[in-house]
Order: C-alpha cells, then structure tokens, then sequence
C-alpha cells in the first residue's frame, strides 16, 4: 500500500501547496490507507455548544475532499446533530453510551462554546432515559474524559470566541476551562478553515496527535502570522495605508489584526482557495486568536501596538509575542490599552504612523 510517512503529510498541508487545498493528501494512492483506518476506526461523536453554526457550515464546504469524501472515506462520523439524518433518542444516552463502549478511543468533536452559568442551564442537550434534563457542561464533563482526543472546532469552542463576548450571561467558556488543556486540540478561526478541520481529523486518524504551538493549535496550519505572509506586507514596509475600504495599501489603519493572528489564510486562501479576508479589502479581525473578539475589537480600528514603517520587527515581535504569552497576560496588556484609551485612537492617516 502506498503511503504518506507523516513528514510528507505535513510538508503537502503547509502553505507552500496550499493554493491547492489540502486536495494534495487526498489521492488514490492514498485513499485505501484512509478507507482503511477511518473503517477500523473508533467513531467521531459531534457535538455542538453555543454557536452560529458557522463551523459546520465551514466543513460542508470543503472542496478536496468534499464533504461526501470526507464522511464516506475519511471520518467515521457517528453522529453530527446537523449532519445525520437519523433523529437519535434519548440523545444523552446515546453519546455516553457510545462513549463507554469506546474509552480512551474515540474522537470528540465539540463545537460552540459551552454555557456554565446556572449549573450548566443555559443549554440543555435532551433529557435521558430517566427523564433528567441533561446539561451541554455535565454531558462534555463525562465523555470528554472518555474521549481519547477532544477537538475543539472553532474560536468558540477553542477559546469562548464570540459566545463569550460581554456581557456574556451565560457564562460561556472554550473546552480548555471546563476540561483542561491535556486532550484538547483548538483549531480556532470563526469559523475555522475546513482544511484546517478535515487535515487535522486526517492527521489524528493517520499519525496521531499533531504538534501543537502555546495555544493548542496545530502548527501546520496556524505556526505562521498572517502580517508576515500578507501579498500587502510590501504596503506596510513602504508606509503605503489605505484610509477607507477599497484603497490601494495595507489595512492596519483600518483595523487590521493580521500583525497577532495566526493562520495560512494569505497562502491557503478560503472558498476552494479563490480569495481571503484581505484580498477582498477587509482587514483581518483576528479571529485564530485566542483574544477574538473581545480584544481584537473595534474591528474597524486600527490596533495601536504597531506604530508604523521602519518597525518591522516589532510587527513580528509582537506576533511572536502574542503566541508566547498567556491570554490571561494579553488579556491585560491590552484592556490596560484600551483603558488608557490607546487602543481605536489613531486610525487615520494623519496619524504617526
Ligand atoms: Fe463560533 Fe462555530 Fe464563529 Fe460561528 O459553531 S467560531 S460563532 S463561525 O459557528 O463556533
Ligand atoms: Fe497585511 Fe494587515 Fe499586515 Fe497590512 S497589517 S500587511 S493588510 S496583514
């Protein structure tokens, strides 16, 4: 049988094929080994929290594979709530029994972010076969210590993402606070890339878990800053900003986050790799980081850390920085700025930038 060794995997999903997708992994030569381990495979339960279900949506439109390769060929996805088409109940039973009849084997999938005010209440999977109401929080508590891998799919269920933006009521939280960071892969992005999602199940599925950077995410699709690979870079060095959307120059003044996000979006690009956020005028809104959106907003504004042409390297630093601090320590550092009023002050043209 032929096959990828893992170093050739990883070589085909970076960026510098990925103008092709990830459709470089996906060949005959291939597919039997896919067949073969999705068939033996422990199932892949999908569970979805609070959300826009963008992410879902995200991974239908996967082009190489498309959904149907993915499904048939690749996953053994034992149940999407918007996906399967058998209405399963009880629900709860069902997750925790497939749960326990594959500990430590199967594959979690969690989308959305989870609700933990009011014990959990804000979002009720069903009720049981003993008519309990069973809670999001208390169902993921159980069976993610059952899982052998929980994949957080999205900025939501990764980091709390936009669920958990103020005033956040229900007290929405990413899978690393309710179940901690030891299983848990983030692939952020709201939503995220579906070669990010399909490439890193292929990955588990093939060769284990992936190498992860400081926020769990999986290098291979998110080592890279988006400043760094941006076509607009040149923009930037040469001090050329575009004031209003539509103008020829480098977004930051207009509220780009790309100098703190991470992903291959410039290179992978979006929709069957066609275009990405900064080729159509709009500003990256740092939707990978683990910040997004809270901190990454105004979206519109321009971030005040990079202060202009001449500072490159303060544009990477801040960009390597941003991976090698605590989102905790972030968190801080730029609600001191927002405080101070720095940040959504300077961002037009006549500013020092
Ligand atoms: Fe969140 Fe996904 Fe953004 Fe939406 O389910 S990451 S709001 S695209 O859909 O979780
Ligand atoms: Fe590209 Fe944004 Fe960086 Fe400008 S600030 S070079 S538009 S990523």
């Amino acid at each position: 049988m032929k096959y990828f060794s893992r170093r050739e995997f990883i070589k085909l999903c970076t960026a510098s094929v990925a103008a092709l997708g990830i459709s470089q992994v996906w060949v005959p030569e291939i597919g039997e080994a896919y067949q073969n381990a999705a068939q033996g495979s422990p199932p892949v339960l999908w569970i979805q929290g609070s959300a826009c279900n963008g992410c879902s949506s995200s991974l239908i439109n996967t082009v190489h594979p498309n959904i149907k390769e993915v499904l048939n060929e690749i996953i053994n996805l034992s149940f999407h709530p918007g996906i399967s088409t058998e209405t399963i109940s009880p629900l709860p039973d069902y997750f925790l029994n497939t749960a326990k009849q594959n500990k430590n084997k199967f594959i979690l999938v969690v989308e959305g972010a989870i609700p933990t005010a009011d014990h959990g209440n804000y979002h009720i999977i069903g009720q049981n076969s003993k008519g309990e109401q069973v809670t999001l929080a208390g169902l993921l508590e159980k069976i993610g210590e059952l899982a052998e891998t929980i994949v957080a799919v999205g900025s939501c269920a990764s980091f709390g993402g936009i669920s958990a933006a103020e005033p956040n009521d229900a007290e929405c939280v990413g899978l690393e606070k309710l179940i901690g960071v030891s299983k848990v892969i983030n692939i952020p992005g709201c939503p995220p890339h579906p070669d990010w999602i399909v490439g890193t199940l292929a990955h588990l599925l093939l060769f284990g878990r992936p190498e992860l950077d400081d926020y769990g995410r999986p290098k291979v699709f998110f080592e890279g800053l988006i400043h760094n690979n941006c076509p607009r870079r040149q923009y930037f060095d040469n001090s050329i900003f575009a004031s209003k959307f539509g103008e020829e120059g480098c977004l930051l003044q207009i509220g780009c986050k790309g100098p703190l996000s991470h992903g291959d979006c410039p290179t992978r690009l979006w929709n069957g790799a066609s275009s990405w956020c900064v080729n159509t005028n709009a500003p990256c809104i740092g939707c990978t980081d683990p910040s997004f959106p809270e901190l990454t907003m105004p979206f519109y504004k321009r971030m005040p850390e990079i202060q202009g042409p001449g500072i490159t390297s303060t544009a990477d630093a801040i960009g390597l920085g941003v991976g090698a601090v605590t989102a905790a320590g972030l968190a801080v550092h730029l609600l001191g700025n927002y405080f101070s009023g720095r940040i959504g002050k300077k961002n037009s043209q006549e500013d020092d930038i």
